[in-house]
């Protein structure tokens, strides 16, 4: 027996980001594509780890977006399976969700965590069983996450039937914002086959059973180069085979434009548009722009008219929308120094610094003094960089990670950390 699934998150149906229509209609599209590839596929369930919707309180339009969507896989006799996430769950022990209404209107099977005496208890509210296959759906439970699963690591008993557990929460990562640490699944593994994880805006999977698709569409624009979709599984004779499948969504071009050694507005506003000129030209058609301006210039970086940039922007390449941010600092004060070389090695070496401490300090057992060897070695990668010495630049690079390795308190792949973001 063959059975299989579409495993999808964070849709935020209803987003109309930057106040854009088209934005709006985004998220609709990208959740359609999915709705059309599920039944093009012929899978026997839809699953919604969280935040199908962007907000507790949706329109009528955003409404019709959803059920537009789940009438064509009810027509395709495909379950949808979902659970709410921090954006879509109603408050405290209100039903009055419009996750509730679409399950009452037998469009979704709503699992949710039923609580009794402070505990978690298992029901049928949230375990929803099929031939060879059983989902237990529990939601987003923000700092309780850790206490659930251990309640639910004693109350789930191993099945024949393949077990999924649908839960909204980061797992190994965002530990600073509620995620929980690997060990709290341990008592899981071996009793859930898959755990259809939400709330992570970016792909990451565990030890082949704990899996998160990342939001198909960017609910920040940040999120532009990390790694998003959805997954089909496919389970054969208790077998899982899965693959994750890259989301269709609209096209964002990511451009850094270093400012430093400009002397006027006019070559910043020339500068900038040539940058985006060059750095969009293959998708000129209805992309985002997210231009990050930085460097050291001459003049009050205020003075920089970014409606006016915007404007031109919008004028040379047609973008949905375009969005600048401005990092660009005023040259030193220090009038006793006119020696700009000098002045702009000092600083250079002050920002590696302060950023190295930042962010190595909390992820390595290093020193003062080995901060001073990570600046230096950023800066010799740079000159290597400039020179185009590949060869020399990667013996450097590879110098360096081979240092922090051995300072680092973690295993290698914990290291990297996980997605940045407080509202997922
Ligand atoms: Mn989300």
């Amino acid at each position: 027996m063959t059975i299989s699934f579409i495993h999808c998150s964070d849709l935020h149906l209803g987003y109309n980001q930057f106040g854009l229509e088209e934005r709006f209609l985004d998220f609709g599209r990208t959740f359609s594509h999915i709705v059309n590839d599920a039944v093009a596929r012929e899978v026997d369930y839809f699953l919604i780890a969280g935040d199908f919707f962007n907000k507790r309180t949706i329109n009528s339009r955003t409404l019709l977006q959803a059920i537009d969507g789940l009438e064509r896989l009810k027509g395709a006799g495909i379950e949808v399976i979902a659970i709410e996430g921090n954006h879509d769950k109603a408050p405290y022990e209100d039903r009055d969700s419009w996750m509730h209404f679409l399950g009452e209107r037998g469009y979704i099977h709503l699992l949710k965590p039923t609580i009794r005496d402070g505990k978690l208890v298992l029901d049928s509210n949230n375990v929803l069983c099929f031939p060879k296959i059983r989902f237990v759906g529990l939601g987003y439970f923000g700092s309780m996450t850790e206490r659930r699963l251990k309640e639910l690591s004693e109350l789930l008993n191993p099945s024949e039937d393949f077990t999924v557990l649908l839960l909204h929460s980061a797992a190994d990562r965002l530990l600073h914002l509620g995620g929980v640490p690997f060990e709290a699944f341990a008592g899981l593994e071996g009793v859930v086959d898959y755990a259809a994880m939400g709330h992570v805006h970016e792909r990451y999977e565990i030890d082949d059973w704990i899996y998160n698709p990342g939001a198909p569409e960017c609910w920040d624009l940040g999120e532009a180069h990390k790694e998003k979709g959805y997954y089909h599984v496919v389970i054969s004779n208790g077998e899982k085979t899965v693959e994750h499948i890259p989301s269709i969504r609209r096209p964002i071009c990511d451009i850094e434009l270093d400012l430093s050694g400009t002397f006027t507005l006019e070559q910043v506003y020339d500068k900038c548009l040539q940058a985006v000129l060059e750095g969009c030209a293959e998708s000129d058609d209805g992309v985002i722009i997210r231009l990050v301006i930085y460097g050291q210039v001459t003049f009050n970086p205020l003075t920089i008219d970014q409606a006016r940039l915007a404007e031109e922007i919008h004028n040379a390449v047609s973008p949905v929308h375009v969005e600048i941010i401005n990092q660009t600092i005023q040259e030193g004060y220090d009038f006793d120094s006119f020696d700009a070389k000098l002045d702009r090695a000092v600083l250079e070496e002050r920002v590696l610094k302060g950023l190295a401490s930042s962010y190595f300090s909390s992820r390595f057992e290093i020193d003062d003094r080995f901060l001073d060897e990570i600046v230096h070695a950023a800066r010799s990668i740079k000159a290597l960089a400039i020179s185009n010495d590949e060869q020399g630049m990667t013996d450097a690079v590879q110098a360096l990670a081979k240092e922090l390795l051995k300072r680092s308190p973690l295993p290698a792949d914990e290291s990297q950390g996980g997605a940045a973001g407080e509202n997922l």
